[in-house]
């Protein structure tokens, strides 16, 4: 065996123009990764380039992905690359997989300068999918966009990177394992964590452990179902819900991780977990959870399939915080939604008296309000929902908080829901999303879009359809300034705001990886208590109570017309 020190290379390169970082991370099809050379390697020398050399040389780094295809070619690079940038230890997920809050809740546990997370969350896996790669800081949250700006900067002008190609590290044995360098005084360590263990400590800190056990295997115990949808979240849902609160082993399905994501896509809402709702609709089930390939999102379900809306769901666990021991210590600082999220948590804010922010879509945005110690608890309409105990958005986490509403209260999900809406009225919300549009029509779209709405003339115009007509009362571009360091965030979403308070926002996504994603978001609001509790499990009850407002979205963008696209490829 050759014990000698491992050689670092530096090897030629040419950059890229397109390695532009997303909503979250840089996003492409499997085999952009493949077939350009060195694109892998330029975009994580980018990311370690992009880090002071004297907050390198000798600091932690955290590594893990969700597991989809090319997660263990790209783990292999990421540590030949980062030993030859002076990382001086990687912690990495055992077999490379570990779920993006666990990652959030390692860096700061280690006190980590940050983590790379290679996901495309919940986009489609396998050679014909996506793949992605994430830099999180040393707050355990997405790097802010003056960080991914940077990176993007240097990967459009490298010309070399630094390797060691040698360097082989097994995944499969925890533990740690130490490697020589040349020109290296200490040597590059890297240890092999178990992916669960410090993540499910973490939440038995929060959680009362004792009373969601009595409520999933005690005397009077309720039945659930969890989809892991064969993300990284299955081994999590298996240990910390089956063997230790004692849910039966078939609460828990599509545990195992796989490549390609079992050929689904790893999406929780209800077109891509339809298999769930419908395994929920003879009742034999009280309670059902979906995640995405990386497990930061969830989709909540009541009985019969009684579904939740993301909104809905931030709003009522805003309403229920103190069922969470963690805030009955900790209090509660502020909440936050993204602005295309539906008001619902403006209302618990304002009855509760705890102050409300409107950010940005990004979780990148609630991180800093976190940091500073304005935010406790947050969510977006994208099924996201979390808090300050990490800075990632957390689908255990929520699915957990939910089971504590459920163990306090001891009411079905759907009497919660209604209880809500009863006391506090009800946002109907939908989305619209037109995939893989051409990317010059998308912007031009939003170009003459923003011209018109933000024309004078605009505001006071009325547009019926059927009975109902709808003013036009304020409509801008978001701008949102940062309340902690005054960064201006331009251009976050153009927002039609009508008279009775209802929204129509247009939004480019941020996170496709192929074209351009256009979303339209639609939410209005109803407090007359006959509107507010129709056919409640009619999952599509959202879509029929905004058609108005989708056919004036429609009219004002003209879409349609502009696309030749007869309807969106997904509605959530
Ligand atoms: C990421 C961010 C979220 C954001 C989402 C959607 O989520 O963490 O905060 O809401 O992207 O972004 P867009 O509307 O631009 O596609 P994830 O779960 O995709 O990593």
């Amino acid at each position: 065996m050759d014990n000698s020190p491992l050689q670092v290379l530096t090897v030629p390169t040419a950059p890229y123009p397109d390695q532009r970082p997303g909503t979250s991370g840089l996003r492409k099809k499997v085999f952009v990764f493949q077939s350009r050379r060195h694109y892998l390697h330029n975009f994580i020398h980018s990311i370690f380039s992009s880090i002071d050399l004297r907050d390198r040389q000798g600091s932690t780094v955290v590594v893990g992905g969700d597991g989809r295809f090319f997660n263990r070619t790209a783990i292999d690079v990421i540590v030949q690359m980062a030993a030859a940038n002076g990382v001086g230890r990687l912690i990495i997920g055992q077999h490379g997989i570990m779920c993006t809050p666990a990652i959030s809740c390692v860096i700061r546990k280690y006190k980590a300068i940050g983590g790379i997370i290679l996901t495309a969350s919940h986009n489609p896996g396998g050679p014909d999918g996506d793949f992605g790669i994430k830099f999180n800081t040393a707050n355990g949250g997405p790097a802010k966009e003056e960080v991914t700006n940077k990176i993007f900067q240097i990967s459009k002008t490298l010309d070399e990177f630094v390797i060691c190609p040698r360097l082989r590290v097994d995944l499969t044995t925890l533990g740690k394992q130490a490697f020589d360098l040349e020109n290296k005084f200490k040597p590059f360590t890297v240890e092999v964590v178990d992916s669960v263990e410090s993540y499910a400590n973490m939440l038995r800190n929060i959680f009362d452990f004792a009373a969601l056990k009595d409520l999933l295997s005690g005397e009077n115990h309720i039945k659930i179902r969890l989809d892991a949808m064969h993300g990284v979240v299955g081994p999590y849902v298996r240990r910390i819900l089956c063997e230790e609160l004692g849910c039966p082993a078939n609460s828990a399905i599509n545990c195992v991780p796989v490549e390609d994501f079992g050929g689904r896509r790893p999406d929780p809402n209800l077109t891509y977990a339809a298999d769930l709702v419908d395994s929920m609709r003879d009742g034999q089930y009280d309670f059902g959870a979906a995640f995405d390939g990386d497990g930061d999102r969830n989709m909540i379900l009541g009985k019969h399939g009684f579904f939740v809306t993301p909104s809905d769901s931030v709003a009522v666990i805003a309403d229920n915080i103190f069922c969470i021991p963690y805030f009955q210590h900790a209090g509660v600082r502020g909440f936050a939604r993204s602005m295309p999220t539906s008001a619902a948590l403006d209302r618990v804010a304002k009855a509760t008296k705890i102050e409300l922010y409107e950010t940005p879509t990004g979780w990148k945005f609630f991180g800093n309000l976190m940091d500073a110690g304005r935010l406790s608890f947050c969510g977006e309409e994208n099924y996201g929902t979390g808090a300050d105990h990490i800075r990632e958005k957390d689908g255990l986490w929520a699915v957990l908080a939910w089971l504590s509403i459920l163990a306090t209260r001891r009411q079905s999900v759907e009497d919660i829901v209604k209880d809500h809406w009863i006391k506090y009225g009800r946002n109907y919300f939908t989305r619209y999303d037109y995939e893989n549009i051409d990317i010059d029509t998308a912007c031009e779209m939003m170009e003459e879009l923003e011209i018109m709405i933000t024309d004078k003339s605009f505001v006071k115009q009325r547009f019926a359809v059927e009975d109902k007509i709808y003013q036009v009362e304020k409509a801008d571009t978001f701008d949102y300034t940062d309340p902690v360091d005054s960064t201006i965030s331009r251009n976050q979403g153009l927002r039609i705001i009508f008279s009775d308070g209802s929204r129509i926002i247009y939004r480019l996504s941020g996170t496709g990886s192929d074209g351009a994603t256009v979303r339209i978001y639609i939410d209005s609001y109803e407090k007359e208590q006959s509107g507010v509790y129709i056919s409640p499990c009619h999952p599509c009850l959202g879509q029929v109570m905004l058609a108005s407002l989708a056919t004036i979205a429609l009219k004002i963008s003209q879409l349609h017309q502009r696309t030749g696209r007869s309807g969106p490829s997904v509605i959530t």
